[in-house]
């Protein structure tokens, strides 16, 4: 250890001496970096070795998915996604952390109520969940600089790197955060049992990985107090960032394009096991931080439904089959419940949702995929051989042998290296891009010897775009499965009998072995229904042969004191696994969370949609089920089971109609008006600025120079006219499908309504009437801001690519500059609602004024809603207040729905008591509904509504709709949501 240990240093001192030298030779120098400290001279809780991960000693496969809790403003409902989690089998959630809204004022770090960590770690822990933390600084993620924050902008220097300027950044914010992980690591009673440190450090601007900030990173962290193993995510095999304890990497097979969700464009991830290179040298357990399991859609997308098909449930077959025949260890999901960009927290390549296509949408209703991906979690977790298995090393032509000449099938085996020799036959289509079906014989090494099965006269089928694992000398509890062709879903003892659950498509037909020590009690146990199945004993070996049936119907075959159950895809994915003692297993209804069992009850806790029929396999003593506390008929079966009828309560609750609220409507635009005074905006007057791209004029209009990082920038230019101007043009920039206004004096002169791909655009108007000499003109800009870009590059400057006005000029005649003056939202980096955080407001008059929270008295604005809108260009803001009253117990999700207005160019945010949830481009889309969670929405009581319309062409606009929708109903969810803070209007001092 000790030798280790002084190597390490060596290499590392050798190392970063020679990379500050000679930046050039830490490229070279890749491949030769020392592995990292032995953490378990700090904790043993969480340790590892080549094959996987071991908690308290015990091996585990790490079966996570990625949430953002930044993006789900409301505490108490991180609860509910974690138990969705948790019952579709992970037993881990990795979680980004946010620097930029923690840390907005440059060293002021607050954690109010909605940006806390501790509820959602808190929450992991009572679900049940391991965490992955991924603190950053950098993050990537979709969001606004990446998780950088606006002040970032002005810090001199490439970012991402050891130059100090940036080190310095980033120190307060390691400290802080670095704290909260120590706090709650699992060595100190929290759910912590990796960190991620930085975020795919692949790709280097300068071509140079600075092994001096890796390491200088992971030394800040670790003195913050973290003792756990720390991981890296590489976006390729790239061999980057091995300073940390495990190695890991990222990949996202189909990529982001969810217009053709049938297409696949590119391969599963072939064998990587064999891709670890000499880059690689570190030899921990195969870890894939971040898996594809959805996609991010961006501006005139295709929207979240696509990528939720593209990457849908064949997908997960195909491509998580081939994750495991990779001996995967470590495997994160992103994302698995992707949340919602409120505020201003989108990147500019992303719009509010953030669906992502996940297993749960964003309004937390499950998908069919989430469904799919239970039948693999819950096999690996009843799956130790596969923790210490390996890939063999198979030629294409063993393949081919093994497989009896099929061809268009690939085949990876894993082997269990210890006691059974436990195989798992992985199949795949080679042409995966395909429609067609494959029938196939497969020769398996089975401990008594070698058999090409079916044995029986008929071949297996891989279907098209799937993959299915064989088993090889399996054991299943006390059961000693030779081999089945039929995947596992789980084996459970219940009261000294051990199910197991093997499962198909309809019509499929299998073969199973098993050992079989004498013939007893050999029966079937369907006694009305339908069978389909045979079997023959030779040599203490019993062959079953079954179909699969079509209508979803099971069977279940008794020897000895195994009961085979034999399920439908369809069946066993909504089969729910509990883990009471001994368990439980109920078969059918939307989702179950959990079970206890107390006396001869059988407590469940759980959603339904529909009045549904639950089968439970639980312990003899149990007689009598609860669901969700209400007592419900309980009538046992001749073969074990208890039936269950349970039919939910769903109902209707008054929704209002938006459009016939009393609605109020004021001008968000009175920059326009004449004698409007600007004297409290900042003045535009800074004529350096610390950015790498200068302007092309002498004065530096960049938003985040003076402190605005977020919505709607104003602009406003005084000049005195020479006489003779009669056209401004200008270089805008806002981000992709930004837009912007622009008057003269009050006059309007034209608008750039954004398009899906332009994030910087030049215009060239006509002023309204030529300038006469001595006329004193304000040119008054209004744009979007879509947010600051992301970095993915280290060692680059994009995520301070400028918002605001590079250059502009006029024709004619060339007036004398008096001043620029911008404003954004109130305060800048001194924001005012420290509740609703920092990008929660952009620079609207509205939004400075506060008109969206709730008590604002509009009792002296006029009457107008938002389907008149406004005669010409400008904006509006409209308020109205509705109530709701959902009773307790329900889970209702609901939208704000707009509707297209062909043709029409108009931006529209929504806020709701106060929190900005929508921003609505209606000529690009192509998001028109608005998911607001329970807890932003108050389920019981008064709501206050708040719209802005921004109208971008000489006929003004308005909406066509607007609508309040419910999105899905269930009984069960979460029981009392708390809402968010939304404290209500007071004046603002300073307010302009
Ligand atoms: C990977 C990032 O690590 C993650 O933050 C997120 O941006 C994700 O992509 C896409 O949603 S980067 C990878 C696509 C190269």
């Amino acid at each position: 250890m000790l030798a280790t240990f002084s190597n390490t240093v060596f290499y590392t001192v050798l190392q970063l001496v020679l990379a500050v030298l000679f930046p050039a030779f830490a490229v070279a120098f890749g491949d030769q970096q020392p592995l990292g400290v032995d953490h378990t001279a700090t904790q043993k809780r969480v340790t590892w070795d080549e094959h996987s991960l071991f908690i308290d000693g015990k091996r585990l496969f790490i079966f996570s998915g990625e949430v953002h809790p930044w993006r789900n403003p409301v505490q108490s409902l991180h609860l509910d996604v974690l138990q969705k989690l948790k019952s579709a089998g992970f037993n881990a959630v990795s979680i980004y952390f946010h620097w930029g809204v923690v840390e907005y004022e440059r060293g002021v770090f607050r954690w109010n109520e909605i940006f806390d960590l501790q509820p959602f770690l808190d929450a992991a822990k009572e679900a049940g969940l391991y965490v992955i933390a991924r603190p950053g600084p950098y993050v990537n993620a979709e969001t606004t600089g990446g998780g950088f924050p606006g002040w970032g902008t002005r810090v001199e220097g490439l970012w991402r790197k050891s130059n100090r300027n940036y080190t310095e950044a980033y120190k307060p914010f390691v400290r802080e955060f670095g704290a909260l992980i120590a706090k709650n690591e699992i060595t100190r009673g929290g759910p912590i049992i990796l960190v991620q440190v930085e975020n795919e450090y692949s790709g280097f601007g300068d071509g140079i990985e600075d092994f001096q900030y890796e390491w200088q990173l992971l030394q800040d962290f670790k003195e913050a107090g973290i003792t756990v193993p720390t991981v890296c995510d590489d976006a390729w095999l790239g061999g980057h960032f091995q300073f940390v304890d495990i190695y890991g990497w990222n990949s996202y097979p189909l990529g982001f394009d969810c217009s053709h969700p049938e297409i696949w464009h590119s391969a599963p991830p072939d064998y990587f096991y064999n891709l670890y290179n000499s880059r690689i040298r570190k030899h921990g357990p195969k870890s894939i931080l971040e898996l594809q399991a959805g996609g991010f859609d961006g501006w005139g997308g295709a929207g979240y439904d696509a990528c939720g098909k593209l990457i849908g449930p064949e997908f997960e077959r195909v491509f998580y089959k081939g994750m495991y025949g990779s001996a995967v260890k470590i495997m994160n999901l992103y994302m698995a419940f992707g949340g919602t960009n409120w505020g201003q927290l989108a990147e500019p390549g992303v719009y509010t949702s953030y669906d992502y296509g996940s297993i749960i949408r964003e309004d937390r209703r499950l998908r069919d995929k989430y469904y799919e991906l239970k039948l693999q979690t819950q096999f690996l977790a009843v799956s130790p051989a596969y923790l210490t298995s390996t890939p063999w090393q198979l030629t294409e032509s063993k393949q081919i042998e093994i497989l009896k000449g099929t061809r268009n099938i690939v085949l990876t085996v894993l082997e269990d290296t210890l006691d059974l020799h436990t195989k798992f036959y992985i199949v795949r289509h080679k042409y995966f891009t395909k429609f067609d079906s494959i029938n196939y014989r497969i020769e398996l090494q089975t401990s008594i010897g070698s058999i090409t099965v079916p044995k029986a006269d008929h071949l297996l089928e891989l279907q098209a775009r799937d993959s299915n694992i064989l088993l090889v000398d399996y054991l299943a509890g006390k059961t000693h499965i030779i081999y089945s062709t039929a995947e596992l879903y789980t084996w459970k003892e219940i009261d000294g009998i051990n199910y197991i659950i093997l499962y198909g498509d309809p019509n499929e037909k299998h073969e199973a072995a098993f050992k079989i020590s004498g013939l007893k009690d050999f029966s079937s146990l369907n006694t009305d229904e339908e069978v389909e199945w045979t079997y023959q004993i030779d040599d203490a070996v019993l062959t079953i042969n079954f179909s699969i049936l079509e209508d979803g119907d099971s069977q279940s075959i008794k020897f000895g004191n195994t009961v085979l159950l034999i399920f439908c895809r369809e069946v066993a994915s909504k089969t729910w696994i509990l883990d009471t003692e001994p368990p439980a297993i109920v078969k059918g209804g939307y989702l179950i969370r959990s079970a206890s069992i107390e006396g001869s009850n059988l407590h469940l806790k759980g959603d339904l949609t529909q009045a549904t029929r639950l089968h439970i396999l639980a312990a003899k003593s149990v007689k009598q089920v609860t669901f969700n506390g209400k007592s419900v008929d309980t009538q046992p079966a001749t073969d074990g089971w208890l039936y269950v009828m349970y039919t939910p309560e769903l109902p209707d609750i008054e929704l209002p109609e938006l459009l016939k609220l009393n609605w109020k409507r004021a001008d968000s635009l009175p920059e326009i008006s004449e004698g409007y005074d600007d004297s409290k905006w900042v003045t535009a007057s800074n004529t350096y600025t610390p950015n790498r791209e200068k302007p092309a004029v002498k004065e530096v209009l960049y938003a985040s120079d003076y402190g605005f990082h977020s919505g709607n920038i104003l602009w406003r230019g005084h000049f005195t006219a020479s006489g003779g101007e009669d056209e401004f043009w200008a270089v805008v920039q806002g981000g992709q499908a930004f837009g912007y206004s622009i008057w003269d004096n009050g006059v309007y002169v034209g608008s750039w309504e954004g398009d899906v791909t332009t994030g910087r655009h030049r215009c060239n108007f006509k002023l309204p009437k030529p300038w006469k000499d001595g006329e004193e003109h304000i040119i008054t800009v209004l744009q979007d801001h879509m947010g600051l870009e992301e970095n993915w590059t280290a060692a680059t400057e994009h995520f301070k690519a400028p918002r605001g006005i590079f250059d502009y000029g006029f024709k004619g005649a060339k007036p004398k500059l008096v001043d620029w003056k911008l404003t954004g939202n109130l305060g800048g980096e001194k924001y005012l609602d420290v509740e609703r955080g920092p990008l929660n407001e952009g620079g609207l008059y509205a939004e400075r004024q506060g008109w969206h929270l709730p008590d604002f008295d509009d009792s002296e604005w006029e009457a107008g809603s938002p389907l008149d809108g406004v005669k010409k260009p400008g904006v509006a803001f409209y308020r109205a207040t509705f109530d709701l009253d959902v009773p307790l117990g329900l889970d209702y999700p609901m939208a704000i729905e707009y509707s297209n207005s062909t043709g029409s160019y108009y931006r529209s945010q929504i806020y709701v008591n106060g929190y900005q949830f929508g921003k609505y481009v209606n000529s690009i889309g192509p998001q028109k509904s608005f998911f607001i969670p329970q807890g932003i929405l108050n389920y019981n009581g008064k709501n206050t509504l708040a719209i802005s319309l921004w109208a971008m062409q000489n006929e003004g606009a308005h909406l066509k709709s607007l609508d309040l929708r419910i999105l899905g109903k269930v009984e069960g969810g979460v029981g009392h949501v708390k809402n968010s803070p939304a404290p209500a209007w007071s004046k603002r001092k300073n307010a302009y």
